[in-house]
């Protein structure tokens, strides 16, 4: 267990990656749960033999008083419960989206600021092995000073079979997956102070966009385009894998299909297998997300007991969100040209 005692909020189809992950993590690990149906808190209560089961999350919080608490429902309920957290000096994990809006999201944020309490996002993507790879490469400089970067995500996978409410929100792609993409070229070529955004709906089973296409102007003079969809029916689906693209000044890096990443220099061009560990807990092909699971989780007791802000804090996930929100207004302009510093 260790020393950082756990409670989780929403026992759904996610958060069991995310009590696997906290069964492995050193130092943490859940004491309690809570979920509004008393099926799924039944089946996550058994599978994991946690015994304190809640309905009620303050009262869970009041009667444990966990460490820390791992809210794991969608994005409805996090500002509330969020908010429960803090207003009880609880150091919270939010998933992703972390809100619907930027109001919402600058509440939570300045809340917890307020009580001096730490706020993280679970955004796991940046986290995953082939991209830590990719980052560990442009830090060396072997590539030069990046011009171009491509980040990119394209699939057919029938992820409204898992997730439902992926079918019927307004808002899709870019809200649910897009805005992993968004945050993984925040963390590869920095803030970025333009985005242009066109998006389509292709599958017409469902209610929001399941395409979307992205060129961003960064801070330091790169540009980067940042696609994804979950309508391309190709040879190889590669669900759910993000591909990446980076031109140098000096060089290029190419994060292929199947993790196979390509450093090309003036001496030639290597490559290297940065395919993610498949835990003994994980499934093909979701191993790469799971594998993540557990490193944004490690981090974030490693932040607690070293009282360090988590590197996915709230305040980060606010240019996060506010390019998610800046790609959605650019979209319903036409592809208008949005700051997202000004949202
Ligand atoms: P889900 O609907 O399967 O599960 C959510 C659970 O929360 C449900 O069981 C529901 O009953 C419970 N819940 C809702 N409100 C509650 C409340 N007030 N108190 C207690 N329980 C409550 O959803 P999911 O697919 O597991 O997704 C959950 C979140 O995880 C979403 O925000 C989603 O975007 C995110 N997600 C993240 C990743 C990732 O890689 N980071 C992957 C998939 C999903
Ligand atoms: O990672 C996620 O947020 C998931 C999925 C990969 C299906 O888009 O919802």
């Amino acid at each position: 267990m260790g020393e950082f005692r756990g409670a989780v909020i929403g026992c759904g189809f996610f958060a069991v990656n995310q009590m696997h992950a906290w069964r492995d993590a050193a130092g943490g690990g859940i004491v309690a749960i809570c979920d509004l149906d008393p099926a799924r808190l039944a089946a996550v209560g058994n599978e994991f033999g946690i015994a304190a089961r809640y309905d009620d999350a303050a009262e869970m919080l009041d009667e444990v008083k966990p460490d820390f608490v791992d809210i794991a429902t969608t994005v409805k309920s996090h500002r509330p419960l969020v908010e429960l957290a803090l207003a009880r000096g609880i150091p919270v994990i939010c998933q992703k989206p972390f809100a619907s809006d930027m109001a919402d999201a600058r509440a939570m944020v300045e809340a917890a600021e307020k009580a001096g309490v730490p706020l993280m996002v679970h955004e796991n993507f940046r986290w995953q092995t082939p991209i830590q790879a990719v980052r560990a490469v442009l830090d060396t400089g072997e590539i030069g000073t990046p011009f171009f970067g491509r980040v990119s995500f394209r699939s057919a996978y029938d992820v409204y079979a898992g997730q439902p409410y992926l079918a019927e929100g307004e808002r899709f792609i870019i809200e649910d997956l897009g805005i992993h993409a968004l945050d993984t070229a925040r963390f590869l070529f920095g803030e970025a102070t333009a985005i242009t955004a066109r998006t389509q709906r292709v599958n017409p089973r469902i209610r929001g966009e399941d395409v979307a296409t992205m060129m961003l102007g960064h801070a330091s003079g790169m540009t980067s385009v940042v696609d994804c969809s979950y309508a391309t029916r190709a040879e190889a689906e590669l669900f759910p894998q993000t591909l990446v693209d980076i031109d140098g000044a000096d060089g290029s890096l190419r994060l292929g299909a199947d993790y196979r990443l390509t450093v090309t220099g003036a001496a030639g061009s290597r490559h290297a297998d940065v395919s993610p560990v498949l835990l003994p807990w994980a499934s093909r092909p979701w191993h790469n997300i799971q594998e993540s699971v557990l490193t944004i989780q490690q981090h974030w007791i490693d932040c607690l007991r070293e009282n360090r802000e988590p590197a996915t804090s709230g305040r980060d996930n606010l240019s996060t969100l506010a390019l998610v929100e800046a790609a959605y207004r650019s979209a319903g302009d036409g592809g208008a040209t949005v700051d997202p510093r000004s949202l």
